[in-house]
């Protein structure tokens, strides 16, 4: 395959250009410049088209992690297949990218399959990989009520607890100095306001009798790791119930000096959702206390806007809207996607803004909440950016 990083025009791109297939090379060409076709005059001879300009799907290197710059890291949860040597994925994550995440190989279930045993390989892989391409790592997650093995589970209060302390403790201190913040504990709030809220009702919440497994997973990775940045991390920020109950929880924390540096928005988001909402979930938390931290840990926009019924019980799902993006979809998406960035931008506390995935096929939302082709990330399957990477990086560019 021929690296497009090597060259300016790719044959893929010429045989764009050519056919006029592609969404990206004709938006550029129409929209790039912020012109629209001319207007023949009337009863003349129309003027001659003008020329195309050049037009390369390659952005130049480093535009996307130099236009935000002096705001925030940009960063893709990945995993293996996406560092292959040679692969185009870990091209664009060498050019254009500052941070990482794993997707799941930092999890419990992949770090400690059985008690005891540690199989660090693939995510010291995936660091070794960061740091030979200048990307920052950040670690997630600690704990977590879903991808942790049961023996997590198993024995007294006390033998969870120690159990728990000890894997913080062992894995906090491998990746020490590699890792610059933890998503310490991740989705600890209920969605609703059942008997346990604001805490979800979950394998934790029963094992320990209650929260406080949040103080131990927070205590240990402290001790641990003195200069990691220790965050909070949950989805629905955006929504008002959910992100009251996250301001309860951050505030005892923070009043019972429980070490937290940070809260985690995922903003793993769909086409209906306005970006007041989101900055609304950020700016909840600012200012709580000097030196609070937003990072946007998991960002996708779903191109489709499901009801809640999709979501609880696979009904009511909006159809597929095939297998390429109509271009409709693909504009109010890049809308979305800059105003995100740019109020992003303009929030001096948000320190890391990480999409969930680099490329729409490897996206997790393929099958969630069901099976449909879904588009919601910045690069398309053909490894080419989107109109969405267009309207983030080049603010004259006309959606
Ligand atoms: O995208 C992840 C998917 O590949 C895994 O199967 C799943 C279970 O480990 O986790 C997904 O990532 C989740 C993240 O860790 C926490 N927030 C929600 C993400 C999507 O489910």
């Amino acid at each position: 395959m021929v690296n497009k990083n090597q060259l300016q025009l790719t044959y893929r791109d010429r045989l764009k250009l050519l056919t006029g297939a592609a969404g990206l090379a004709a938006l550029t060409a129409c929209g790039g410049g912020g012109s629209s076709s001319p207007t023949p005059p009337s009863g003349g001879t129309p003027p001659p088209a003008p020329p195309t300009p050049p037009v390369s799907t390659t952005p130049v290197d480093g535009l996307l992690r130099d236009t935000f710059r002096n705001n925030f890291v940009v960063g893709a949860a990945i995993g293996s297949a996406q560092i292959a040597e040679g692969s185009e994925d870990a091209d664009i994550l060498s050019k254009q990218f500052s941070s990482i995440t794993a997707e799941n190989l930092m999890k419990p279930d992949a770090l400690a399959p059985t008690e005891g045993t540690y199989t660090f390989e693939a995510a010291d892989a995936l660091i070794a990989f960061a740091e030979a391409n200048n990307l920052q790592v950040r670690g997630h997650t600690l704990l977590w009520y879903r991808a942790t093995p049961d023996y997590f589970f198993e024995g007294t209060r006390e033998e969870i607890k120690a159990r728990l302390q000890k894997y913080i403790t062992d894995v906090v201190t491998h990746f020490k100095g590699r890792v610059y913040a933890w998503d310490v504990v991740n989705e600890a709030i209920s969605d609703g306001d059942g008997p346990t809220a604001p805490y979800r009702d979950s394998n934790w919440y029963q094992a320990a009798g209650g929260p406080d497994y949040i103080d131990w997973a927070f205590e240990a990775a402290r001790a641990a790791d003195p200069d990691v940045k220790l965050f909070i991390n949950d989805y629905n920020t955006e929504l008002a119930g959910k992100r009251a109950r996250l301001v309860t929880v951050v505030e005892d924390l923070i009043a019972r000096g429980i070490p937290l540096d940070g809260v985690g928005h995922q903003a793993h988001i769909q086409q209906s959702t306005s970006a007041a909402d989101v900055f609304a979930g950020l700016d909840a938390f600012t200012n709580m206390f000097a030196g609070l931290e937003n990072h946007i840990t998991e960002l996708d926009i779903s191109v489709y806007s499901d009801p809640a019924s999709c979501f609880d019980n696979a009904t009511g799902c909006q159809p597929s809207v095939g297998n390429t993006l109509p271009a409709a979809r693909a504009r109010e998406q890049a809308t979305r996607y800059r105003e995100l960035f740019s109020g992003f931008a303009a929030r001096s506390n948000l320190t890391s803004v990480t999409l969930w995935g680099l490329t729409d096929d490897a996206s997790w939302l393929n099958s969630f909440p069901v099976d449909r082709p879904n588009y919601p990330l910045i690069y398309d399957r053909d490894r080419d950016p989107k109109t969405a990477f267009l309207a983030i990086t080049d603010p004259n560019y006309v959606i």
